[in-house]
């Protein structure tokens, strides 16, 4: 696909133009990570963390076969109202894109359509990575896409529904660096204090060594790389309740043969409920907190070049 078959928003092609910070917003998140209206209420919010700083949002999706690249209020409405809107990952971009369907991007899908736009910073919740159940062979295409493609993702990690020391393995092995943002710890999404800690490859207190970290990681000829910050506090969930709400959805899952891309949001809507709502809390603030790291991030990459 050449770039001209973006549809990119205007004031999303006018930041670009200028050089001025832009950040990338995905669209699962918003159609199958969240419930309604929550799901639209944060993706709202993500932006104007972003707009507050000083940069420019751009949400994506794909709408009717189009990338589509700063959502309209109007579009990100459409998403998060439609319960059976497709989630496209990396490999179901072309399928969507040749049958003309519209689809909600994951972070590999919307970390490829990001680059083809010239956008070099991205904010979401939890990346993908290994699920727990081995036998499955179930790993998020976001690790790949992370591997592959010249994008910062600014995130709280891995999803704690994950296998986390696996995940963080295959990262290494693809040469994705991972790094804490005023943290040591690589963290494990809306909780907070699991353990064991896993380290993460560098730490940086500002997002001026962030953003050089990337720079110079990209002009070695490497791809994208992971900013990681720890959950607000506040809202953070506690490992032991965690752990069984967790096994509880897994159990779920299994019983009802849920597998492939229906999984995480299956888990994650399990977990919600279990939680009377406050993993969906805890989800809502992190993106908000990753939204507004990435603005800065943003920023300091358009002083830097
Ligand atoms: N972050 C969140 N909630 C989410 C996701 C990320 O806080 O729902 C989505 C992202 O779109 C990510 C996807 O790419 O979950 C992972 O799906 P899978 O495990 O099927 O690759
Ligand atoms: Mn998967």
């Amino acid at each position: 696909m050449v770039p001209g078959e973006l549809a990119i928003s205007d004031e999303v092609q006018q930041a670009l133009q200028q050089g001025s910070a832009v950040v990338a917003l995905e669209s699962t998140l918003i159609a199958h990570g969240l419930p309604y209206p929550v799901n639209e209420e944060t993706a709202h919010a993500a932006e104007q963390a972003i707009r507050a700083v000083g940069a420019v949002p751009a949400t994506i999706a794909v709408l009717a076969g189009v990338p589509t690249v700063g959502l309209s209020p109007a579009q990100m409405a459409e998403l998060a109202r439609s319960p059976s809107v497709q989630k496209a990952s990396r490999r179901d971009l072309g399928a969507v894109i040749a049958l003309q369907q519209t689809a909600a991007t994951t972070v590999a899908a919307t970390l490829a359509i990001a680059d083809m736009a010239g956008i070099r910073v991205f904010a979401t919740g939890g990346i993908g990575g290994a699920h727990r159940d081995t036998d499955s062979f179930d790993i998020s295409a976001d690790l790949v896409e992370l591997a592959r493609t010249p994008v910062f993702t600014i995130c709280t990690g891995a999803k704690s529904i994950l296998h986390l020391p696996r995940t963080l393995e295959i990262l290494e092995t693809l040469g994705v660096p991972v790094v804490g943002y005023r943290t040591d710890e690589f963290p494990a999404f809306y909780v907070r204090d699991a353990s064991p800690t896993l380290p993460v490859s560098a730490r940086v207190e500002t997002p001026a060594q962030a953003a050089a970290i990337f720079t110079a990681h990209v002009r070695l000829g490497g791809g994208g790389a992971i900013l990681a910050q720890a959950c607000p506090a506040e809202v953070a969930i506690p490992p032991t309740e965690f752990a069984a709400w967790l096994a509880q959805a897994e159990q779920q899952a299994q019983a009802v043969g849920i597998t492939g891309a229906k999984l995480t949001p299956f888990l994650l809507a399990r977990i919600a409920e279990a939680s009377g709502g406050r993993t969906v809390g805890a989800n809502r603030a992190l993106v908000v907190a990753n939204a507004r790291l990435a603005a800065e991030v943003a920023l300091a990459l358009a002083r830097l070049t």
